[in-house]
């Protein structure tokens, strides 16, 4: 399985501007030849380019940049559907609202291969907020509402395969407003917020999560947000909120992730470079990457998650 760059620099999902510049970074912090010295072949498909610009409106009148949120989101399902039929995709973002299109397109694979989609959310907020919602107006704000299929999405393309939300599993939640929590206790998410981390440590939610993955022979994508991370170690992100994934804690979901054998797409969203400190946060997304495709200190033995 070929890994398979695609760069995704949509910046339209809220109004700090930066993110397009992140697909360059990661390509600059060496992820095609970080990912090559694990032994896997990287083919880097460049940056997609966002559908043809057409009106669109809703109800909320805060709501930005519409239309340029729809239009990636119709060219980025397609990119997905087509990559994840090739290899691996890795989708190198770009701000949070690249995933209306990455996970609706690998969720259409899925589909048609008659296998379950699951989605792993790294982040601190809970990204469930509708067009109608949402008081920051901030699409990046809103894939988690548009995968698993809520009302107020009309100006979208129609959600070709919807996600039951018992698929979702959070981990990093820090910020989330009061619709978005009304939506999380409404539906059977697995949303584990940092408290529950540090009860237990972060392993334990997620061996559960990957054993329901498993039993289920899903499809696992993980979409990572920058802001998962505590800012001292990952400055470069426009919403930091303290109290994030230590270095230690992500690298060891990427190596569970690893370990498991079940993830087949990735998201890294949300980094800002024009925040960062010489490249820094760039260059922590690409070694957790590494991680994620294999990158170890010693080898251990593959571990079954099955329950
Ligand atoms: C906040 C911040 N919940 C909003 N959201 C995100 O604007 O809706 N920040 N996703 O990264
Ligand atoms: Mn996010
Ligand atoms: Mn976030
Ligand atoms: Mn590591």
């Amino acid at each position: 399985q070929p890994c398979l760059l695609l760069g995704a620099p949509v910046d339209s999902g809220k109004r700090t501007r930066g993110c397009l510049m992140g697909p360059a970074a990661y390509r600059v912090a060496g992820i095609a030849a970080a990912l090559e010295s694990l032994g896997r072949p990287v083919r880097d498909l460049g940056d997609v380019a966002p559908a043809p610009l057409r009106p669109a409106t809703c109800g909320n009148p805060v709501v930005h940049a519409l239309p340029e949120t729809v239009a990636w989101t119709e060219a980025l399902s397609a990119a997905a559907r087509d990559a994840i039929a090739q290899g691996f995709p890795i989708f190198l973002g770009g701000d949070h609202a690249l995933s209306l299109g990455t996970v609706s397109g690998v969720a259409a694979h899925a589909a048609a291969l008659g296998r379950p989609q699951f989605v792993l959310w790294l982040d601190a907020h809970a990204d469930m907020h509708t067009p109608e919602t949402t008081a920051s107006g901030h699409l990046h704000g809103t894939p988690v509402a548009y995968l698993t299929g809520r009302p107020g999405f009309d100006a979208f393309p129609p959600l070709p395969a919807p996600i039951p939300e018992a698929h979702v599993c959070y981990l990093g939640l820090r910020s989330v407003d009061p619709a978005e929590r009304r939506a999380l206790a409404a539906a059977p998410f697995d949303a584990q917020d940092m408290r529950a981390i540090d009860e237990t440590g972060i392993a334990v939610p997620l061996r559960a999560f990957l054993a329901r993955v498993a039993a289920a022979n899903g499809l696992l994508h993980v979409s990572l947000d920058v802001d998962f991370l505590d800012p001292a170690i990952a400055p470069a992100v426009g919403t930091t909120v303290p109290g994030g994934a230590t270095f230690r804690e992500a690298h060891l979901v990427m190596e569970m992730l690893h370990d498991s054998g079940l993830v087949t797409s990735l998201d890294l969203v949300e980094l800002n470079p024009f925040l960062d400190e010489r490249g820094r946060t760039a260059s922590l997304m690409v070694d957790l990457t590494a991680s994620l495709l294999g990158r170890t200190v010693f080898d251990r033995p593959t571990r079954s998650f099955a329950a």
